[in-house]
């Protein structure tokens, strides 16, 4: 981590009936208003790649309202710094509409930003930090070897499907998109440094640390987007007006740790 604050892009996933039980709010005041569940990423640019939203089932999490009468729903300690970043209608000041776990949100289905997949659910991740963004991570596991390695897991193990309600549909339909050429590593690189390493699954985490090494600064500065509006240019010269596409469009927000 280096020195001073970390900008992250903030990926509105926008809820879609049926929505859970939590997240049915019956008062006018919040009737009807927009529910999104958000997720803090560095790579905007690889959002045409997902295939899922990954929470903690145990982790608490909030739903809070914004200046713009959306409701956000992430961790507690999130909904605070947005407050101070202009996010809410008093600087400082969040009023949390309802309080839930991971859990009661498993399976919920959003509509995500850019994503080829119309349609993506919410899935158990098991390796999500409390205090780190949001405590939502969206999942793009063409290029991001610890969403392969969890969705990995829950393909491959029934039992943890089960163990959290979660539906074969919600999972096995979801295979990696190519959206990014990385010489040396081809078009899903976190496939090639999952399969290079042998990694067995999201508990590896020495194994993920280096995949993770081996494939982030190869993906900045030699990685071309072949989907897409930036389709044939390199990542370093289009992540920013991905993220300005995404923030214009009101799909996502800055957001600062
Ligand atoms: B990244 P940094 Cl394609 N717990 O987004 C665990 N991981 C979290 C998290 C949390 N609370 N909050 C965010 N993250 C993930 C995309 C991506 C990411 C790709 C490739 C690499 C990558 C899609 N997932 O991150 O510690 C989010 O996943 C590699 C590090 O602040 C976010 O970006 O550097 C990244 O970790 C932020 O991690």
């Amino acid at each position: 981590e280096g020195v001073g604050p970390q900008e992250y892009t903030l990926i509105k996933m926008k809820l879609v009936q049926p929505y859970p039980e939590k997240l049915k709010f019956t008062k006018k005041s919040l009737k009807n208003k927009p529910v999104f569940l958000v997720a803090a990423t560095l790579r905007p640019e690889t959002m045409y790649g997902q295939t899922n939203c990954w929470v903690h089932p145990d982790l608490e999490y909030v739903a809070f309202k914004l200046k713009d009468e959306n409701i956000f729903v992430c961790s507690e300690r999130a909904a605070k710094n947005m407050s101070y970043q202009g996010f809410t209608t008093k600087n400082g000041e969040y009023e949390i509409i309802t309080k839930l776990k991971g859990q009661d949100i498993l399976g919920a289905k959003l509509n995500a930003p850019l994503s080829f997949n119309d349609i993506i659910y919410t899935l158990p991740m098991l390796s999500i930090k409390p205090d780190k963004g949001t405590g939502v991570v969206t999942s793009v596991p063409s290029d991001s070897p610890d969403d392969y390695a969890a969705l990995t897991d829950l393909k491959k193990k029934p039992a943890f499907r089960e163990k959290y309600y979660i539906t074969d549909e919600m999972v096995l339909p979801f295979e990696p998109i190519p959206i990014i050429e990385i010489p040396d590593f081809g078009n899903l690189c976190a496939v090639t440094v999952y399969n290079e390493l042998k990694i067995q699954s999201q508990n590896d985490k020495d194994k993920l640390q280096i995949a993770k090494e081996k494939v982030y600064l190869k993906a900045f500065y030699e990685g071309v987007l072949i989907v897409g509006e930036f389709k044939g240019q390199k990542v370093q010269d289009v992540k920013k007006a991905l993220q300005k596409k995404l923030t214009d469009s009101k799909e996502a927000v800055i957001y600062y740790e």
